[in-house]
């Protein structure tokens, strides 16, 4: 065990005596990683960290393929008291860039293809050491490192309140933000997530969710690993392996459009997925006509859950007990949630609409190097302030009803107009632009751009200009789907781009 080491324990404790059990079966390769093995290589890698330097308190960023791998060195950072800072595989280098410089790491892990690239970035930044891993995570120089140290790792303590990652999320402001989330956060999220949804050794989880993010990495990962439960374990999203997987396995964690594309699929029925005992969906809104045709199609009322990087998990439908399609469900034990007035703070009651507030263990230790920022969102009092704009029922079922955040989510990745529009109003021959979200069936909203081109630019090859620098400078997830043109953005007499009325515009675009 590694009593001393708040969230390892944690994460050690369901498989501790149950070594031989199957923590991840690879459904790529076919090959199996059981407990013994993802802790010894863990160790390992861990050891190799420590070679290279890290010690408590370093961050280690790591920008490389879903792997099991890439599960280890998440464990191996926590293990030497680092601080894991994984990174969108999407990211073009010039958005590495930007977060390397601000979180600083000691070690940056990337793929073996972009070494070259990533380290001239990696320079800039002061990173002491750039070590690679394949896409399989079978090869490169971390793995070459490991199988040349000898002894072990020296497991570091670390207190709850002790840092273990560093999340960025986008900002309003276009400047991402490094959620800080300590050992407690994570460790008290995955007990409380792995009691209420009733977790066991006997689970198995089907995981085809990215591992960069909290949902794939904390609340999937975390959760598996404090009850000793075992993985399917799919490198991307694919409807119909995902469907094939159900009959012998019992929980699938998604995105609402991995919903939307299991429908597509005409292979669900209740007889395959009889196995299953849980379908959780978060991220993003799942709409209620979803949960309707999934309950109808499978006999399974899908358990909606909202969370954030800042905070975990907040609220969850009932694992018994009524699951209200359109609602994100109650707060969770011991996370307080209450809807404040978003200009004068005060709580409203059951039925009144304003900003959803959340504090507990589970919430973040702030923006790294942005004390402001912290100190505009995260109260002394440890009220969070989430953006998110709620309404909650008589019987405490919170609806999220909007966003007073400038903010797009897309397939489950958000997306801030600010930074879009920003890449954009830097190309020659434009204006001005305005980024908005537009629905979308498969993604849920889809990111749109309007631009205002200066006289006389020919807009057809303006649009490929903008093209070419956004494929540059931004992850694909974050383009624009579609472009259009005009004369000028609608503004109302304060001047403010009127986005709402772009958006009733382009309400319809994806829709027929
Ligand atoms: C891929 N593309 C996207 C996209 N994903 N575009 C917009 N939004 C997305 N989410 C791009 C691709 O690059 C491609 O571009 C085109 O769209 C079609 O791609 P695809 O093949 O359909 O996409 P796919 O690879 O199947 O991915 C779709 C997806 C994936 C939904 C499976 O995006 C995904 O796994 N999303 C999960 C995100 C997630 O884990 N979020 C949790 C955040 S944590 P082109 O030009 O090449 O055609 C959080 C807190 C909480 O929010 O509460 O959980
Ligand atoms: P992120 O910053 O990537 O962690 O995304 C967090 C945001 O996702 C939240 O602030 C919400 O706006 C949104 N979100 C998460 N879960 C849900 C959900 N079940 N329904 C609606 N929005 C959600």
């Amino acid at each position: 065990m590694y009593d001393d080491n708040y969230l390892a324990n944690v994460l050690r404790q369901g498989s501790y005596g149950h070594d031989s059990d199957v923590f991840a079966y690879q459904v790529d390769s076919g090959v199996n990683t059981n407990y013994a093995q993802l802790f010894n290589q863990a160790e390992r890698l861990a050891a190799v960290l420590q070679q290279q330097g890290v010690v408590s308190g370093d961050r280690v960023a790591v920008q490389v393929a879903k792997s099991v791998t890439t599960v280890q060195l998440y464990l191996a950072t926590i293990l030497v008291g680092g601080v894991f800072l994984p990174l969108n595989t999407d990211y073009t280098a010039n958005e590495v860039e930007y977060f390397l410089c601000d979180a600083t790491p000691k070690v940056l892990v990337c793929d073996p293809n972009l070494f070259d690239d990533l380290t001239s970035v990696a320079n800039k930044a002061k990173v002491t050491a750039v070590l690679t891993l394949s896409e399989d995570g079978g090869s490169g120089s971390l793995v070459d490192l490991m199988h040349t140290v000898t002894g072990n790792c020296d497991v570091v303590p670390r207190q709850a309140s002790d840092l273990a990652a560093i999340l960025y999320t986008s900002g309003t402001t276009g400047r991402s933000k490094g959620a800080m989330l300590s050992h407690g956060a994570l460790a008290s999220n995955a007990t409380t997530l792995a009691d209420v949804w009733q977790f066991s050794r006997q689970d198995c989880l089907i995981h085809a969710l990215p591992i960069f993010h909290i949902h794939g990495l904390f609340v999937a990962i975390n959760i598996t690993l404090c009850v000793g439960a075992s993985l399917q374990f799919l490198t991307k999203f694919d409807p119909e392996k995902v469907a094939t997987l159900m009959p012998n396995s019992t929980v699938l964690m998604g995105v609402p459009t991995f919903y939307v594309r299991l429908l597509k699929t005409d292979i669900l029925n209740k007889q395959l997925t009889s196995n299953m005992r849980l379908f959780v969906s978060g991220s993003a809104p799942l709409l209620t006509e979803t949960h309707h045709q999934w309950q109808a199609v499978t006999g399974h009322a899908i358990l909606e859950r909202y969370g954030m990087t800042e905070t975990n998990m907040n609220t969850s439908n009932p694992y018994h007990g009524e699951r209200k399609a359109g609602t994100v469900g109650l707060a969770l034990p011991g996370v307080d949630v209450k809807i404040c007035h978003p200009i004068s703070g005060e709580e409203l009651p059951a039925g009144d609409i304003g900003q959803i507030e959340v504090k507990g263990p589970n919430v973040f230790s702030g923006y790294w190097n942005m004390p402001q920022k912290t100190a505009a969102e995260l109260r002394t009092t440890g009220w969070f302030l989430t953006g998110d704009m709620g309404v909650c029922d008589e019987q405490g079922y919170i609806s999220i009803v909007g966003r007073s955040k400038d903010l797009i989510i897309s397939g489950g990745y958000n997306v801030y107009p600010k930074e879009i529009e920003g890449v954009i109003d830097d190309v020659q021959g434009v204006v001005e632009s305005a980024v908005i979200g537009a629905p979308h069936p498969d993604f849920g909203e889809a990111v749109v751009a309007v631009v205002v081109a200066s006289k006389g630019r020919e807009q057809q090859q303006l649009q490929r200009s903008i093209r070419e620098k956004m494929g540059l400078t931004l992850a694909k997830f974050k383009q624009p789907k579609q472009m259009f043109f005009i004369d000028e953005l609608p503004r109302n007499t304060m001047g403010k781009v009127q986005k709402a009325q772009l958006r009733a515009q382009y309400q319809q675009l994806f829709m027929s």
